[in-house]
């Protein structure tokens, strides 16, 4: 039909796999039921509980625990392909270690992806999302070298136990904020601050254990079938102009804040990234340390981590700029920020959410996807995490959350003309959580959870509505109006 002004639709494939996202610990409540260990998250809120903004704490969060059927319900009524759930570590091991089992926790999770297959809704499951058994804590947690044998015991429970029906293992969720927002920035559990040295034994430790897990699973659970990968947060680090050392100041920031992760594992030659490498041992050398802040590699070690994995999980929330000379602080002596030594804000123009970190930036999906796809030769990805947050008076109606869906949707369809290969997208988050230390202050659920309630009523937003009928459509419809609010 020559001379129409008519755009083509562009659609994502037909194998591509929406879903939503949550993590234990802001969803299940059940702190201490039927045997649940302590981790350090419940012992930070209530050890020290004018750490979480509204002084709340995850003892209840939506109750997960008694109402997972009404969850995967509300997956029902969204049409979901997947559901992306975290496993209490300590809820199936109570004391972090393999030596005791905790069988009501096994069934709380077996009866969960029933329900879920029941229906259809394919289980994505994260070992770790940030609720360390207390009692592995208090042995140094992820700065004991010894971290990766416990997580590999810990992953060989979860593979033994739910792999005949869960084919998607993410090992970690989002190394930097374990490692730098735990052991340095006092802006998550365990609420240490060891300036500059706990971080990098962190990065280390946990990327050997996400190895460990790797292998364990292609080595003994290739027959289940699935797959194993790590979800890192890649937010798009650009440079404030276009200047030579602006660039230079974006490359040193996406190094620190993921490359430090991702480099070991997605790289052809394994590994730190050079520059941080030699920038970390250069201070440390300067600062009187007879050796780098950042642990070496044997060969071995570098051998047994590169290429661990089957996919690259994403999350990815927003745009920050890099700047040489401005916006600059200053840290203390040693620490990751002093050895970073750049610049970073949020551009003016981008409209803000509810959380003051996140703002809605065009098309900086692809700007990430198409970096990580240049960088590390085209790896399968699926973006693990991407939400908006509001206020928790706001209402249903949360047009702001459906423009920055929209825009999240435009700019994976313009990666994927591009060629990178993203094969999912799960958003954050399926229902109003624990938002770690903003409490319940930001809100990026679906749907809303009313938390005056005992029995924690779940109801639809607007973008519930909307996100369904993209779901079902397969291409991004800017006229949609939900008729049901
Ligand atoms: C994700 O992290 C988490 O995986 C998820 O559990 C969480 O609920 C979700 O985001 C929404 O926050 O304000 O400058 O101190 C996203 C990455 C990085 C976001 C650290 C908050 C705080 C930075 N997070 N950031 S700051």
């Amino acid at each position: 039909c020559h001379g129409s002004t008519v755009k083509q639709q562009r659609r994502f494939p037909d194998d591509f796999i929406f879903g939503a996202a949550t993590a234990s610990y802001q969803i299940e409540g059940g702190w201490d039921a039927d045997g649940k260990g302590e981790n350090i998250w419940d012992h930070l809120v209530h050890n020290n509980p004018t750490v979480v903004q509204d002084l709340t704490t995850g003892d209840v969060a939506a109750d997960s625990y008694h109402n997972y059927k009404r969850d995967v319900e509300m997956m029902r009524e969204l049409g979901l392909d997947a559901y992306r759930f975290s496993i209490s570590w300590a809820r199936i091991l109570p004391t972090g270690m393999a030596n005791e089992i905790n069988p009501a926790g096994i069934a709380y999770y077996n009866n969960l992806i029933n329900e879920m297959l029941t229906y259809n809704i394919q289980p994505m499951v994260t070992l770790y999302h940030w609720d360390l058994p207390q009692k592995l804590q208090e042995l140094g947690g992820f700065m004991n070298p010894l971290f990766s044998d416990w997580f590999e015991d810990y992953a060989r429970v979860v593979f033994e136990n739910f792999g005949d029906r869960v084919k998607m293992f993410i090992t970690f969720n989002e190394p930097r904020e374990i490692c730098f927002e735990g052991l340095e920035d006092l802006n998550k559990a365990p609420y240490l601050n060891t300036s500059g040295v706990g971080v990098y034994l962190c990065a280390k430790h946990l990327v050997v254990a996400h190895a460990k897990a790797y292998h364990l699973y292609d080595k003994e659970f290739r027959t289940q079938e699935g797959q194993c990968g790590i979800t890192i947060s890649v937010n798009w680090f650009g440079p404030a102009t276009d200047s030579e050392e602006d660039q230079v100041a974006a490359e040193l920031m996406r190094q620190f804040q993921w490359g430090l992760y991702a480099e070991p594992i997605f790289s052809a030659e394994g590994g730190w990234p050079k520059e941080l490498s030699e920038t970390i041992a250069a201070k440390s050398a300067a600062q009187g340390f007879s050796r780098s802040r950042l642990p070496e590699f044997t060969e071995e070690e570098k051998a047994f981590v590169r290429g661990s994995y089957d996919f690259f999980g994403v999350n990815h929330y927003t745009t920050v700029l890099a700047s040489a000379t401005e916006h600059k602080e200053v840290y203390a002596v040693p620490s990751m920020m002093d050895d970073l030594d750049v610049g970073y804000f949020w551009p003016e123009e981008n409209p803000a959410s509810a959380s003051p970190w996140l703002k809605l930036a065009p098309n900086s999906i692809y700007y990430a996807l198409t970096h990580l796809k240049e960088k590390y030769n085209n790896p399968v990805i699926y973006i693990t995490e991407n939400g908006w947050a509001t206020l928790p008076d706001s209402g249903l109606i949360d047009d702001d959350r459906i423009t920055y869906y929209r825009s999240s949707m435009e700019s994976m369809l313009n990666a994927l003309d591009d060629g990178v290969n993203l094969k999912g997208y799960m958003v954050w988050s399926l229902l109003d959580n624990m938002e770690w230390l903003e409490g319940y202050v930001a809100c990026f659920g679906l749907y809303r959870v009313d938390y005056q309630d005992p029995a924690r009523t779940r109801t639809p937003r607007k973008s519930a509505f909307v996100y369904k009928h993209i779901i079902k459509n397969r291409f991004v419809d800017y006229e949609y109006e939900p008729d049901t609010m």
